[in-house]
């Protein structure tokens, strides 16, 4: 028989430490994703390491399952609980300490919000170079659990390469104190990593120290409208060989502009329609030279160029936006792929035609981080088809979809993680083998399988 632990953990942390109220069950056990109804049990706000390692070996005890839960903007599930799992919210640890300006690196706990570690250091000159649209709700712990990525990898690579040192809470409560503030650290397993991108299956992050970035200089932003896709790696090749710092290249359809564009009542830049827009973000100076021969090669169809800070904020947008405004005009399919650079044209080029020959119907919106491979691919339902029959073709057209990425040698998820969305997809991008080592590994961290159970295999 389940033992009670509500009450046993009422008992052990007093009533203020949780709540069952219908909406905080349901809020605290979503995240951005629609597929899976929420249904924990109970939702706990611990307040330092030691609560979260005294919940989990409690919880280890008695067999409960424990989800994770930061700011709950993921888009694979990773962090829903629907199956009565004790959730660990960690609103209460949002600590952050003191910049280090000599090492550059600053402390804080996973609830740490994005948006506020920014601002932390931005006082010092310096910053956390993890960025994307959800940076005032996401938070340090599930950018760690997800190895986030966003707008600025092209620059700067993922949440990764930005974590020196882990706190990490196993499920019988032992806590790990990984790597502290080393840069270099040669000395077997980097453990670090075993926790970074595995969305809480393995151990919970609870405390991080992240490494910081000088404040990138103030910086130019350009929106190039394009002929085709060809133009879209055309001008890549450019930016390529540039010798000013590229902060972003991020793409988008004509499609997704639209959508963006009436979803927050925006006036579009261009006076036309073109089949691709690029959004270059670069360090002041921007080569004068570069940019002429752009339109003088007729690489470009127009451009515009912020001319003022909330100029380049309206033209992010218009990239930005992109993802909230398809999610409130229809019901999508998404997928987050990564290809190789060098075989990305050709990839959209044979998938797209694929699509059209079999469902003319369905209307792909691409966009994405088209500097670092990345692609946004969602489908719409259209408005007269019903949901069975959007969902039924959208499993026949990821057949096709995944055996492209496979034939390229791409990824299923480039940075929205497995979750339980993807599950079933992994194997398009890791082995049998691969998938049984990190089910091996599972087996040593959290042997009863109680760690957010069911997500990514
Ligand atoms: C973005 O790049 C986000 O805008 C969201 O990763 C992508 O909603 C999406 O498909
Ligand atoms: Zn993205």
């Amino acid at each position: 028989m389940t033992p009670d632990i509500i009450k046993l953990i009422d008992q052990e942390f007093g009533p203020a430490f949780s709540s069952r109220t219908p909406e905080d069950l349901k809020e605290y056990g979503k995240d951005w994703t629609k597929v899976h109804d929420p249904d924990p049990l109970i939702i706990c706000f611990p307040q330092s390491t030691d609560e979260v390692s005294r919940l989990l070996k409690l919880c280890n005890q008695h067999g409960i399952a424990v989800v994770p839960s930061g700011g709950r903007t993921g888009l694979s599930g990773g962090a829903v609980a629907a199956k009565k799992e004790v959730v660990i919210s960690f609103e209460k640890m949002r600590k952050i300490g003191a910049v280090d300006e000599l090492a550059q690196t600053l402390w804080c706990e996973a609830g740490a919000v994005t948006e506020a570690v920014h601002l932390a250091a931005k006082t010092h000159g310096l910053t956390w170079p993890i960025n994307f649209a959800s940076s005032g709700s996401s938070t340090v712990g599930g950018n760690i659990a997800t190895n986030a990525g966003g707008v600025k990898v092209i620059r700067y690579g993922l949440t990764r390469n930005w974590v020196l040192g882990l706190t990490v809470v196993l499920m019988n409560g032992e806590i790990l104190k990984l790597n502290g503030s080393l840069e270099k650290n040669n000395t077997g397993v980097d453990f670090r990593q075993i926790f970074i991108g595995t969305e809480g299956v393995y151990g919970v992050v609870t405390e991080a120290i992240l490494k910081l970035a000088p404040l990138p200089k103030e910086s130019e932003v350009f929106l190039f409208a394009l002929k085709d896709l060809a133009k879209v790696f055309e001008l890549f090749k450019t930016v390529r060989r540039v010798n000013f710092t590229v902060n972003a290249y991020e793409c988008l359809s004509d499609e997704c502009l639209h959508v963006v564009l009436k979803h927050r009542k925006l006036a579009s830049p261009f006076s036309d329609s073109h089949p691709y827009y690029v959004l270059v973000e670069a360090e002041k100076p921007v080569d004068e030279n570069w940019l002429q021969g752009l339109f003088d090669s007729g690489l470009v169809e127009d451009a515009v160029q912020a001319q003022s800070p909330k100029e380049a904020q309206n033209l992010w947008a218009m990239r930005e936006g992109i993802g909230e405004s398809l999610a409130a005009t229809g019901l999508m399919h998404k997928h987050d792929i990564a290809l190789p650079i060098a075989r990305l044209q050709e990839f959209i080029e044979n998938w797209t035609r694929d699509l059209k020959t079999q469902y003319s119907g369905i209307m792909p919106y691409i966009f994405g981080h088209i500097g670092d491979g990345n692609l946004h691919v969602n489908l719409m339902k259209p408005a007269s088809m019903d949901v069975p029959e959007f969902r039924r073709i959208c499993t026949q057209v990821d057949q096709n979809l995944f055996a492209w990425i496979q034939k390229y040698e791409g990824s299923v998820s480039a940075e929205h993680g497995i979750g339980l969305l993807k599950k079933h997809l992994l194997c398009y991008t890791r082995t049998p083998e691969e998938i049984a080592i990190m089910m091996k590994m599972k087996t040593v961290f959290d042997p009863k399988g109680l760690l957010n159970p069911g997500k990514i295999f």
